[in-house]
């Protein structure tokens, strides 16, 4: 390795060492990059790699708010403006139980180089709270949403940094959140925030946008590979937006979904999922999966969410969370024929896992370039609000097409530059890793 990327990567790991997810994807993609250092020693020269590493700012702040009963609780919130390079800050919130710094970090760094890759012009950016929404109320979403934007507001705005949802953020918070921007702000800056309903200037395609991408990301590589989606059988973890968008777009090409996960178990329908009893579980009702068996004849529920890689499937997405999946699970993805693993998640893989599907040679996609489908279509969100005007379903869809074509071959073409051809996570790494670079150099040590 490059001596330069190893002094950043020990410093990174003793400097966060208690973060160790962003550690994590630190060592990922400077690992990666590393070839390009030594092609490039101007980089070195200006210490660009220790700059890449920190974020530009990040708040943290109190979100307080009062519950159905009338007690009072206390949040923490954050935003991470990681890398403005390339364009204003760009990613999603993350309300989860779990969420830290560190969460929020490696969450920052990953958007920065999949907002970069998708050709559009934004930084990378990530936000969140350690809000737990399981069994909240409307009302409490409600108050905590408000408060939350209270406390971010003046730091945010169409040009100059633009959230979005992620775990635990949809478009019924994405409204809320919304309203109290323009309550506080007195101004109709619609284009602060991607995700937003229809009638108030969110896109056509944005909520099944991350899965429709996957699935096209997905076509590229196979159609490279002389192979197509028809009549592949596809697992899926998680069942939110990212895995039922996957559901509906790679079951209308003629791949069979048959199971999917939730944290605590699996489903299995013989028949293929029923895409709009996912939706109605998850967005409506908010209730577990095994609703679903409950509900859809002939359909199991299997306790447990990681039984779902140990069974016959052709390509895996996994779409949950990070770290979901490990060397064992990839192990008995391979005893059963399985060919790809792309993810739809951020950081699914433990760095193990990576290890035993590359040196298996099953196909893989990181999620920096399959799942960049998402903030790429809340891209075209903002060019649709700074224009005043909306596109047809068919405009969008076919500019999230062409933007996912992109992806691949500015992946592809960076693998075969590094002399790895269809290492798409090397690939991923260094196309998007230059952009930024190449700005950053352009805009002098600021
Ligand atoms: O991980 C992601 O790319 C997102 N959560 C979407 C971010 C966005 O700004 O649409």
């Amino acid at each position: 390795m490059n001596a330069y990327v190893a002094s950043v990567i020990d410093y990174v790991k003793q400097a966060h060492g208690n973060e160790p997810e962003f550690v994590q994807t630190v060592e990922e993609v400077l690992s990666s990059v590393s070839p390009i250092m030594d092609a490039h020693p101007e980089y070195e020269k200006v210490d660009l790699l220790k700059r890449m590493v920190e974020p530009e700012r990040m708040f943290t702040f109190r979100v307080c708010w009062m519950d159905d009963k009338g007690e009072y609780h206390t949040n923490r919130g954050w935003r991470c403006q990681f890398n403005g390079a390339i364009g204003p800050y760009k990613g999603g919130l993350r309300f989860q139980k779990n969420v830290y710094e560190g969460i929020i970090k490696f969450l920052g760094f990953e958007q920065t180089f999949k907002n970069s890759l998708t050709g559009l012009p934004m930084g990378g950016a990530k936000g969140g709270s350690d809000f737990d929404p399981a069994g909240k109320s409307d009302a409490e979403v409600m108050r905590f949403c408000q408060s939350f934007m209270t406390a971010l507001y003046r730091y945010i705005g169409p040009d100059i940094d633009v959230p979005a949802g992620d775990m635990g953020v949809g478009g019924r918070e994405i409204g809320y959140l919304y309203g109290q921007y323009r309550r506080l702000k007195g101004v109709w800056e619609n284009g602060v925030l991607t995700g937003k309903g229809m009638t108030y200037g969110g896109s056509l395609i944005r909520p099944e946008a991350t899965g429709y991408g996957a699935v096209y990301y997905l076509q590229e590589v196979l159609k490279h590979e002389n192979d197509t989606i028809e009549g592949k059988r596809i697992a899926i973890s998680g069942y939110g937006n990212v895995a039922w968008g996957i559901m509906r777009k790679a079951t209308e090409l003629g791949a069979k979904v048959t199971y999917f996960s939730g944290p605590d178990g699996y489903i299995y329908d013989p028949d293929g999922v029923d895409i709009k009893k996912v939706m109605d579980i998850k967005q409506k009702r908010r209730a577990r999966i095994s609703v679903y068996a409950d509900e859809v004849p002939g359909s199991e529920y299997h306790e447990g969410r990681k039984g779902i890689w140990t069974l016959k499937c052709d390509i895996a997405m996994p779409c949950a969370s990070q770290n979901e999946m490990d060397a064992d699970d990839v192990q008995h993805l391979i005893d059963n024929g399985c060919m790809a693993v792309f993810e739809g998640a951020n950081m699914p893989l433990t760095p193990e896992a990576i290890e035993k599907v590359l040196g298996n040679g099953l196909l893989y996609s990181p999620g920096k370039a399959s799942n960049a489908g998402g903030v790429a279509t809340s891209g075209l969100e903002m060019s649709q609000n700074s224009i005043r005007m909306s596109w047809s379903f068919d405009e969008v869809d076919e500019k999230l097409h062409g933007i996912m074509k992109n992806i691949f071959k500015a992946c592809y073409d960076a693998s075969v530059e590094c002399g790895q051809p269809g290492n798409l996570m090397l690939g991923a790494n260094v196309a998007g890793c230059l952009k930024v670079a190449d700005a950053m150099m352009a805009q002098g040590v600021v």
